[in-house]
């Protein structure tokens, strides 16, 4: 077998990844892991409920995650049954403020065979608690769900692989439009593990979805579509208004501001394999942790 039909045959290979970026949510540190195997389940919470700190955090331990072992936080009282884990802020001071991230882990190990994993957990805050626990009927996808449940993918060694050469996904937005427009931006940070080419991406909310560049030429901004963009392991690489971006056409209607829309990325590996990721990008009127008001530029097609 030549090096090229190697290639060739792991073209075929796709592997879909659900990763919710909306910042709001209860969500993994690592939304993969390998099935039958140790698993660090870190759960990320950056705001509290309605801007209230949040003062208590309980994860419910679903099928397929076993052994499981809660790291104690300082300042917070640690209680553990066979079914659930708490953790309550000792005083007031330890509760944690809207806006600072804080996370809360429990070491295990997921049980043999691949599939979605939900952990519902119960945001406590000093005013009203929001239960993280929506779990689509099938699938996993959480478009359109106000209060999704945290999804661990578990798969097989294989897809695991594939999975972890997926890059980290930051600060992801599409930017709002309004009716009537026809485009519009999506825009992320990408950190690559692997060295990876960005050759796509799709979405139901537009008819086309192009990877394009904008470029200063002599005086004038000029933006072309690319079929590819390599990825530089450990280089954050930034989709952002004014530079490379993905540019959303044909827009089947407008994007509200604090929606989802579902956002996938193709990418190719060294050895040829495409990767497929599945993102929720949340629709903003300006890239998240911009000062309110500021004013970004207009994306003009
Ligand atoms: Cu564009």
């Amino acid at each position: 077998m030549t090096a090229k039909s190697f290639s060739l045959s792991l073209s075929f290979s796709l592997l879909a990844l659900a990763v919710p970026v909306a910042q709001a949510h209860v969500t993994l540190e690592t939304p993969v892991a390998e099935a039958g195997a140790p698993y660090q389940a870190v759960f990320r919470v950056g705001h509290g409920c309605n801007k209230s700190p949040t003062t208590a955090i309980t994860v419910r331990l679903p099928q397929g995650f076993v052994s499981a072992k809660p790291l104690p936080r300082p300042g917070w009282k640690l209680d553990a049954t066979p079914t659930a884990v708490t953790w309550t802020a000792g005083s007031k001071e330890a509760a944690l403020a809207d806006g600072t991230r804080a996370d809360f882990v429990i070491a295990g190990s997921t049980t043999r065979g691949a599939r979605p994993v939900w952990f519902k957990v119960l945001q406590t805050c000093e005013q009203g608690s929001l239960d993280w626990a929506d779990v689509p009927a099938q699938g996993t996808s959480t478009a359109g769900m106000k209060t999704p449940a945290a999804l661990l993918q578990v798969m097989d060694a294989r897809d695991f692989a594939l999975a972890k050469a997926l890059p980290k996904v930051e600060a992801a937005w599409v930017r709002g439009s309004v009716p009537g427009q026809q485009g519009t931006g999506g825009f992320m940070r990408l950190i690559a593990r692997e060295p990876l080419q960005l050759v796509g991406a799709a979405t139901p909310a537009a008819g086309i979805a192009e990877i394009h560049e904008m470029k200063m030429e002599g005086d004038v901004m000029r933006m072309r579509a690319v079929d590819k963009v390599d990825l530089v392991p450990g280089t954050p690489f930034e989709l952002k208004p004014g530079g490379y971006h993905l540019m959303l056409m044909e827009l089947k209607q407008p994007l509200q501001k604090d929606t989802l829309v579902p956002l996938t990325l193709l990418f190719r590996n060294a050895a040829g394999a495409q990767l497929k990721m599945e993102l929720q990008v949340p629709v903003s009127m300006q890239a998240p942790g911009a000062p309110a008001g500021a004013a970004t530029e207009p994306h003009k097609h």
